[in-house]
């Protein structure tokens, strides 16, 4: 069970909000600094201590990033509360331990520095697996990816962000016949600050396009790779809020900006785990579809709905593969098989274990995610994988991760490519 990550959200007494720092993206936009921050990991051992502590963290005005089964709930708790929130919950007896010192110190050691410069004059492209890159540097590298193989890669812009970033995605094909392929959607990059999704996507590009050892994945199947759905909120996480969530788009409230993507879609929309407080991050919009990102991701899935078989949502963290439905603990009539096919997928992982169940079931229930959208119309292989790791680092996974995690992730498309390409398109 992942950890609960629990933003404690200080208020104007409190004096410094992180997210009440995160106005425009503009010059005059300060980045909000995690400095003496900490992640406070609390255990409640009955239902008295775990409603003692839901009214310990409203007082002081506290959003729920996430909700689950577990017992453990972490906090991020900002340097002037923490003296407070430690009498509270010695009074009310409820252990906790601190579990990161100082956030700002994790964040800061949790990317690489380096300079891509050489990289780019010896390969063309700026990236590799050894750091985060910021968005210019991954989608230099599929104009790249396009320009060098254009019988292998289509680049496909398929709308634009609210802040007016184009929405990629990548086509991997092969043109052996001309006969429609059945075909596989892999996104990356709904939450701004799970890094490790958007790395692996990218990871997965780089594998079907550049290594000829790979080339078999592409006889019978086609590809569409979106590596980064949400490139706002991605930029944002890197400039300015480490652990930024949403969309940016302005809401009703001005001081609170973006809608969880993740919430967004158009089944079931505004169900359970929702938030109409544009503040909250799970924020569901104004409708379903609000959003330009999940708008225009929904509309070019929807145009290939007949031919996509497999959809793969990429988040972190928690090493899950979920299975629809989310909404609610309900199970599709086909769940068998959708569990049969994770079931095998995840047996190739050696590095790392991964659970596979119902979404709402082993995590918690939340509606308007685009696993059940994609669900819903008709695809019949759905799934979000939570990557690595399950909660020493969460949002924060070190990028000496991000190889091992990509590594052993990718074999698992070989399970899920031999299963498309038996499906009729
Ligand atoms: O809450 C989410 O959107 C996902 N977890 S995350 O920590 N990456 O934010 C889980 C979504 C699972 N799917 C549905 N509930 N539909
Ligand atoms: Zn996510």
């Amino acid at each position: 069970m992942p950890t609960l990550l629990v933003l404690l959200m200080v208020s104007s007494v409190f004096t410094a909000d992180p997210s009440a720092a995160t106005e425009e993206f503009g010059i005059d936009e300060k980045a909000v600094s995690y400095s003496g921050f900490q992640v406070w990991s609390i255990t409640v051992r009955s239902n008295g201590e775990h409603k003692l502590l839901r009214q310990i963290i409203e007082q002081y005005g506290v959003e729920r990033t996430k909700t689950d089964k577990a017992a453990i709930t972490e906090l991020l708790v900002a340097p002037q509360v923490q003296r407070v929130l430690k009498v509270k919950l010695t009074e009310a007896d409820i252990s906790y331990g601190i579990k990161i010192n100082d956030l700002h110190t994790v964040i800061d050691n949790g990317n690489e520095k380096h300079n891509m410069s050489s990289l780019n004059t010896k390969t063309g492209h700026s990236m590799d697996w050894t750091k985060y890159h910021r968005l210019a540097d991954i989608y230099g590298y599929l104009n790249y990816l396009a320009s060098t193989y254009p019988s292998r890669v289509e680049l496909i812009n398929i709308g634009t962000s609210y802040e007016k970033r184009p929405l990629y995605v990548v086509r991997i094909f092969n043109r052996s016949s001309s006969v429609v392929k059945p075909a596989v959607w892999i996104d990356g990059g709904i939450h701004a600050r799970e890094w490790i999704s958007p790395a692996l996507a990218t990871y997965i590009i780089r594998q079907l396009v550049e290594v000829p050892a790979n080339e078999a994945l592409l006889c019978n199947v086609d590809w569409f790779i979106m590596p980064v759905m949400n490139p706002d909120g991605y930029e944002y996480s890197h400039a300015f809020n480490r652990l930024w969530r949403k969309t940016r788009s302005v809401t009703s409230w001005t001081s609170c900006r973006g809608v969880d993507p993740n919430r967004n879609f158009g089944y079931k929309w505004g169900g359970l785990g929702t938030s109409t407080n544009p503040c909250s991050d799970v924020y569901k919009g104004t409708r379903a579809f609000s959003e330009p990102e999940t708008f225009a991701t929904s509309n070019f899935i929807k145009g290939k709905a007949s031919s996509i078989k497999l959809y793969l949502t990429l988040h972190s963290y928690g090493q899950a593969a979920l299975i629809p439905w989310g909404y609610n603990v309900v199970y599709p009539s086909d769940y068998s098989d959708m569990l049969e096919l994770a079931k095998s997928a995840v047996s190739k992982f050696t590095k790392y274990r991964y659970r596979v169940g119902n979404a709402a079931a082993i995590y918690y229930p939340a509606a308007g995610g685009s696993d059940d959208w994609a669900k819903s119309i008709g695809i019949k292989y759905s799934y979000t994988f939570e990557l690595s790791d399950t909660g020493a680092y969460g949002f924060l996974l070190p990028a000496s991760n991000i190889l091992p995690v990509c590594q052993d992730f990718f074999p698992a498309l070989d399970v899920f490519a031999a299963k498309v390409a038996t499906m009729k398109v």
